[in-house]
């Protein structure tokens, strides 16, 4: 995305990082030769750090209520056209992005709920259901598309683990910050860490979904390990990447984008081939892989599930739902 604050000396290829080789806590500890199963038991609790193991269940089974209308896209390309302006502007990012750390990955779960929670993302996952796997179109603002495997669980089961209060409408969700990895966010004129935020109703409709992988494994990091959101009705910086806390609240959270520039990126977001944005049209996307254009979709064609979330919201200029 274009942002017009960013000052024009700040290319993205300005914040490479020196290349080093990076092993993270399991690969080190296999090479020192520290393999098979006993190693999670043998470190939990170690240093009061739970040590946990990746996330488990793949591939997971389809949940066939979610089809295409098109050919998923080549792994090849979701994985390496990557948004993720933790590690620069670019989309040619999935290289630096193996810098982070996702085992071990502690989530906070806080905010207006009956007991805040600090919990390893292998726990969480493990306590709010297994793994399936799910068909979605993901149409970016920019407008590019993909159509992807993921593998996940319903956020609303996450929503049910937190039991909000009845006060909580909202929920927030956020990503790391650790600059020393992740370069774009040494660039101070972006609102780190990225935010994002749905309605309770939003984070509790079916489609909602708490991805932990993608193709049938293990989310690699440029696409957001280990959990990420996906709302594929609306546009794709809805999705937050590498969430680290969930935080329940009685106020509109104000996402990273539309911190930036609200004018141009809103809080809905909800794709609508007829509302374009202030500079470009969304009547069609380029599709990942084939590049070929094809039409967008009202809701990204989601509107059977998710339209009657926002009936009569907005009677006298609904345009607001879609930016
Ligand atoms: N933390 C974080 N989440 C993010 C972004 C980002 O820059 N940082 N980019 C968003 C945008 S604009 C899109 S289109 C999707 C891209 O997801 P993908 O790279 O897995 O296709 O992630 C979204 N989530
Ligand atoms: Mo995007």
């Amino acid at each position: 995305m274009l942002i017009k604050k960013r000052p024009s000396w700040a290319m993205a290829e300005a914040d490479a990082t020196s290349e080093h080789i990076y092993l993270n806590r399991r690969e080190w500890l296999r090479a020192a030769g520290f393999t098979g199963l006993g190693l999670t038991t043998a470190l939990t609790g170690v240093g009061g750090f739970a040590a946990a193991a990746a996330i488990q269940g793949y591939p997971a089974p389809r949940n066939m209520a979610y089809r295409l209308d098109r050919d998923i896209t080549p792994e090849d390309d979701a994985t390496t056209y990557t948004n993720f302006y933790e590690f620069g502007s670019s989309k040619n990012i999935w290289k630096r992005a193996q810098k982070l750390v996702t085992d071990p990955w502690m989530v906070t779960i806080d905010g207006l709920v009956e007991t805040e929670m600090q919990l390893d993302a292998e726990v969480l996952i493990a306590k709010v259901g297994g793994l399936e796997e799910r068909l979605y179109r993901h149409r970016c603002v920019e407008a590019w598309a993909m159509a992807v495997p993921w593998s996940g669980v319903p956020l609303a089961n996450l929503v049910k683990l937190a039991n909000p209060k009845p006060e909580a409408k909202y929920l927030q969700m956020e990503t790391f910050l650790d600059p020393s990895i992740a370069p774009g966010q040494k660039q101070s004129w972006y609102p780190w860490p990225y935010v994002e935020g749905l309605t309770l109703a939003e984070a509790t409709n079916e489609l909602a979904f708490l991805a932990t992988g993608i193709y049938g494994k293990p989310m690699p990091a440029q696409n957001g390990a280990p959990i990420r959101l996906v709302t594929p009705w609306k546009y794709g910086f809805k999705s937050v990447k590498s969430i680290t806390r969930f935080t329940f609240t009685d106020k509109q959270p104000v996402s990273f984008w539309e911190q930036l520039n609200g004018n141009e990126y809103g809080f809905w977001a909800n794709v609508n081939p007829d509302v374009p944005h202030p500079r470009w049209s969304q009547k069609t996307e380029r599709l990942l892989g084939s590049g070929k254009n094809v039409r967008t979709q009202l809701y990204n064609g989601y509107g059977q599930q998710v339209a009657g979330l926002y009936d009569g919201m907005f009677p006298n200029d609904d345009r607001k739902l879609f930016h």
